[in-house]
């Protein structure tokens, strides 16, 4: 099953929206295998943010990452990436379809709440850089036998 890293941006820390964001991807069936709550050092940051380096917005992207805490988070379910980026929206909040996170709570395509892979590469890339092998935890929701084929 496909695994997806999610943070909880500064702006979705700050504007007390954790409970709200994780509770979207919980009720949705997916399965939280790994979190923790962190200040970013700017290293972490460029790694994370290397695809956008050289783009005019790079630099407020990374100042913006390293101001508040992050929720990061792993989650896994079937389609689990394209299941979470479905729940979150586009990348600008008055882009983003009804029912998103990002509709529902951004407008524009800095302060826009959440990070989700994009792609099967990038993820394993990603939860390789947020998190070691030993903090994803093996469990599985009851509620699967229910939800997943
Ligand atoms: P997404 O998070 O929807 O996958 P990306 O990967 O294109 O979006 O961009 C990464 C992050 O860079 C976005 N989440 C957003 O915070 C920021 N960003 C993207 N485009 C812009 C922009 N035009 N102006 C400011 N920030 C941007």
């Amino acid at each position: 099953m496909e695994k997806t890293l999610v943070l909880i941006k500064p702006d979705g820390v700050q504007r007390g929206l954790i409970g709200t964001i994780i509770e979207r991807l919980e009720k949705r069936g997916l399965r939280l295998v790994a979190a923790k709550f962190m200040q970013v050092s700017p290293e972490l940051a460029k790694k994370h943010y290397a695809v956008h380096e050289g783009k005019a917005f790079y630099p407020a992207l990374i100042d913006f990452i390293i101001s508040a805490p992050v929720m990061a988070m792993v989650w896994t379910g079937p389609d689990a990436i394209a299941a979470v980026r479905q729940t979150v929206g586009k990348t600008r909040g008055t882009e983003a379809d009804p029912g998103t996170i990002r509709q529902d709570f951004a407008l524009q395509a800095r302060y826009n709440l959440v990070h989700a892979s994009d792609s099967p590469e990038t993820a394993e890339a990603e939860i390789g850089l947020w998190f070691k092998p030993e903090e994803l935890v093996d469990w599985k929701r009851c509620t699967e036998d229910w939800m997943y084929e």
